[in-house]
């Protein structure tokens, strides 16, 4: 993941480093080089095939012991349903985590957030990957894998989702993240997954596609105390106030909370809608009673349900995460809701999700941030979304695709 920041009017230094950035050669990647990925001198080959790079090894050989950590450190399983080891998760990635490029916000993923989002149907306890200090046994590094089925074009593979990668801060730059990444590796391949996607920041080889935030004040008074945005030229707080206003109540009828009773048709909604992404998850109702069913702080899913027929024709979801904002004496949390599935084939998606920003307005969200991948690009203006600087690449380990995707024809989104 990336922290999306709103304050886009760049600095010329900014623009000066980003200049830099595009003109310099790519750096070099020991660590990437070595992995089954596709690499920075494969882009535009178009005589290498689609699909998995490296073909899947009988799991007598795959290694059966850990890879070895340099010698104060040694491996742990965090178990997230434990309240004392979910805390110890909690504290490293509230403190260490993904923060914006200047240091003003930090990913602040709650413990229940976390619960969800590493145990879905058929998650692997093992996969969820700690590293102590041998002396004092204090967590100081963090990733996670959980299985998702995944459509790439017309082939639906099994995958890996791997996320919550964290090194403690005073650790950092000793390659320790590369000795993690071979060792989730390792574990997902002896469940005999190949496989894998993520998301990050930073460009590594190679992004099958990279999508830009764009965010909608809710709040826009205190995201400008805060430094999340900045008032526009020409604009006093009133105003701007008074641009961002939403309506007290939601427009659509026939508009509610989803219940698990919606859990067939939102499925069958959601699948039919995400067969036409070349990239995107393909959910069972399983999958959608963990991922999309309202879990109070964590996701929200609003459905269309037909005041005549009963027939549900809509469905809107976001999930919570907050951010803490590190040098603010007046707020210490940002409220953000991020835009999740959403799929509209009768109420105009535009409508639709208006009625979700009403909707995190009432339930005191400062900001409603959303990818322009899927539909997106079709309400965000509209809806007063502003683009931020903040940038997100897809990868897939182990498996190449010959162009990248464009924003539009992802179907993907990774918490
Ligand atoms: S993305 C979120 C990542 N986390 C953060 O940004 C939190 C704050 N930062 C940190 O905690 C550290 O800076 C991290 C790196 C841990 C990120 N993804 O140990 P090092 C490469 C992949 O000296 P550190 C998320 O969670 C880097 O290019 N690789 O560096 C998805 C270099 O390799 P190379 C990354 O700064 C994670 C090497 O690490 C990332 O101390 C998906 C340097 O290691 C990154 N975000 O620690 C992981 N950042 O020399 C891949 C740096 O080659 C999963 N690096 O350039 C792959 C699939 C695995 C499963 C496969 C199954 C089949």
């Amino acid at each position: 993941p990336d922290i999306p920041s709103a304050s886009s009017s760049a600095s010329i230094e900014e623009i000066a480093r980003q200049f830099q950035e595009s003109i310099s050669l790519p750096k070099k990647h020991p660590f990437w080089e070595t992995q089954p990925v596709g690499q920075f001198n494969e882009i535009g080959d178009s005589t290498l095939p689609e699909g998995p790079i490296e073909a899947p090894k009988p799991l007598s050989e795959v290694r059966p012991e850990s890879y070895n950590l340099p010698g104060a450190y040694e491996w742990t399983t965090c178990d997230i349903d434990d309240d004392a080891a979910a805390a110890e998760v909690y504290n490293l990635l509230s403190n260490n985590y993904v923060e914006d490029d200047e240091n003003m916000f930090r990913f602040n993923y709650s413990k229940e957030f976390l619960r969800w989002a590493l145990r879905p149907p058929g998650y692997f306890k093992q996969w969820h990957i700690g590293v102590r200090v041998k002396g004092s046994k204090k967590l100081v590094a963090f990733i996670t894998a959980v299985p998702a089925k995944i459509k790439v074009r017309k082939e639906i593979v099994l995958m890996a989702e791997v996320n919550f990668l964290c090194v403690h801060k005073k650790l950092r730059s000793k390659r320790l993240a590369p000795v993690m990444i071979k060792e989730v590796t390792r574990r997902v391949h002896l469940e005999n997954i190949w496989q894998a996607s993520y998301t990050a920041g930073v460009v590594l080889p190679t992004p099958i596609s990279t999508c830009q935030y764009w965010h909608r004040s809710l709040n826009p008074k205190k995201l400008i105390d805060v430094g999340f945005s900045r008032l526009g030229a020409r604009m006093t707080m009133s105003r701007t106030m008074k641009l961002y206003k939403l309506s007290e109540k939601t427009i659509t009828p026939g508009f509610r909370k989803m219940e698990l009773r919606d859990v067939p048709e939102v499925t069958r909604l959601v699948c039919k809608y995400l067969a036409q992404f070349e990239v995107a998850p393909n959910f069972d109702e399983y999958d959608v009673e963990h991922w999309i069913l309202p879990k109070a702080d964590v996701v929200d899913s609003y459905v269309v349900e037909s005041p005549v027929t009963h027939v549900v024709t809509d469905f809107c979801s976001f999930y919570t995460l907050p951010s803490s904002i590190l040098m603010n004496s007046n707020y210490s949390i940002l409220k953000a809701a991020y835009s999740f599935y959403n799929v509209a084939t009768k109420t105009p998606l535009i409508q639709l999700m208006n009625d979700a920003l009403i909707i995190a307005k009432k339930n005191d969200y400062d900001v409603f941030n959303a990818l322009d991948l899927m539909y997106n690009e079709s309400f965000l203006k509209e809806l007063k979304f502003g683009p931020g600087d903040g940038h997100l690449h897809y990868y897939l380990y182990n498996y190449r695709l010959c162009q990248p995707l464009k924003p539009s024809e992802l179907g993907l989104v990774l918490l």
